[in-house]
Formats: C-alpha cells, structure tokens, sequence
C-alpha cells in the first residue's frame, strides 16, 4: 500500500469494514396478534386459522376460539413485528377468500 489508498495488483481504492467495539443487545419490540370477534365468521373455521397459522393444537385453538366468542377480543400469539404483520395478513387473505368477515390486529406488548 505504501500510504496510498490503492491494493497491491488492481488499482482500485481498498475497501473496509467499520466494526463496533459496543455490541447491541437491544431486544426487538414484541407484537400482540389479536383475534376479534364476529357474528358470522363459523367457529370452525377460527379453529382451522388458529391451527393452521398460530400452530395451535385442537383442543388449545377451540379454547381461544371460545374465548373471542364470548369476550369479543382474544391474543393468538406474541410476535417481532414483522411475523406479527404476515399472521395478520394470511388471516385476513385465507377469511376474505372464503368471504368470511374475520378480523385480526396488531398491537404494540406493553409487557417489556
Ligand atoms: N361469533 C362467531 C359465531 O358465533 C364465532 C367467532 C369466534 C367469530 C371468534 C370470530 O374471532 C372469532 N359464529
């Protein structure tokens, strides 16, 4: 190099990597997916989602599913943001291809 900021055979400037000595530990914020209840949307087909994209059990999805029923609003699941927004958006894409009304939303986990 001999002071110059080109490499020894290619005449092209020499690139570099600039590192952190402080590593970042920051955990990312986490999402609530909430499920919300509806007058029309079968109770079958909430299970199949709640099976299909939470990886819920049977017995585990029948639970939740019941729950939204009675309490209008239910938490499917705890996600960084961006797997948060994919659940949300196969839900509403596999509900609005069977023109089911279903709903689901993101919200912000206070609990950090
Ligand atoms: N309330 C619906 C019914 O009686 C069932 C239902 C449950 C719909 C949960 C949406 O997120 C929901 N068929």
């Amino acid at each position: 190099m001999s002071g110059s900021d080109e490499r020894k055979n290619d005449g092209l400037p020499s690139t570099g990597v600039v590192t952190k000595a402080r590593p970042k530990t920051k955990k990312p914020s986490m999402y609530k997916v909430l499920m919300l209840n509806d007058d029309y949307t079968p109770m079958e087909f909430v299970v199949y989602v709640l099976e299909r994209f939470f990886g819920m059990g049977h017995e585990e999805a029948v639970q939740i599913m019941l729950h939204v029923h009675q309490r209008g609003v239910g938490v499917c699941g705890v996600f960084t943001y961006e797997i948060a927004e994919t659940k949300v958006n196969q839900v509403m894409e596999t509900a609005h291809q069977h023109q089911h009304p279903l709903q689901c939303t993101i919200e912000k986990d206070g609990s950090e």
